[in-house]
């Protein structure tokens, strides 16, 4: 399976899942032009359809987004400007005095080598109170997964594997793959 991201610590994540499963994973590592749109299923499908011309064979991407409850949804789509521009101190001053629910949400666009499929994960939290840990990348230090008291960033990466949005649009994927191709 190919999987497309310039993004090290997706791989890492994903090819252990994969190969727990079985299934080798080969990184086309590359930074592929993302449109900017309301939602993430529109941006994955969009980075996929592009790719498709040049890739020519199958192969997978995700897009992920962080969504704060009380700032109505944002980041959300925008969620690569925003690390890049605020990280997460900015997002904490943001949401200071306001709730901290939040949720990640894994959108993967998956390509046969004819027709798109999309797979979802979701995985509800809250926003930390300060920055905590240093494994993962991105927002985990500021997040804590709904039934845990320690952020993403204090996890291994087994332990994220196993509750992440990532995981779950993963798995959706493995089972659709099995039911129809039999990988
Ligand atoms: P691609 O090449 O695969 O697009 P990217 O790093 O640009 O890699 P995204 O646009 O999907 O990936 O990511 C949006 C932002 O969300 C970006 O700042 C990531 O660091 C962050 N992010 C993505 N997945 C995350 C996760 O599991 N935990 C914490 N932050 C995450």
């Amino acid at each position: 399976m190919i999987f497309v991201s310039s993004n090290k610590h997706k791989f890492l994540e994903i090819s252990r899942m994969m190969e727990n499963k079985g299934i080798t994973v080969e990184w086309k590592r590359m930074k592929y032009e993302e449109i900017q749109a309301d939602t993430t299923e529109e941006i994955s499908l969009d980075s996929a359809r592009k790719l498709s011309a040049s890739i020519g064979e199958p192969f997978f991407l995700e897009d992920t987004g962080i969504f704060l409850d009380s700032l109505g949804g944002f980041p959300g789509p925008y969620s690569s400007y925003v690390q890049s521009k605020i990280g997460n101190s900015g997002i904490l001053r943001l949401i200071e005095g306001r709730n901290r629910s939040a949720y990640f949400l894994t959108v993967i666009t998956y390509f046969d080598g004819r027709l798109f499929h999309q797979f979802s994960g979701k995985l509800n939290g809250t926003i930390a109170q300060s920055e905590r840990g240093n494994l993962g990348f991105g927002y985990d230090p500021i997040f804590i997964p709904d039934g845990f008291d320690i952020t993403l960033g204090e996890m291994e990466l087994e332990s994220k594997n196993r509750i992440s949005h990532r995981s779950k649009a993963l798995q959706a994927l493995v089972d659709y793959l099995l039911a129809n191709h039999g990988i």
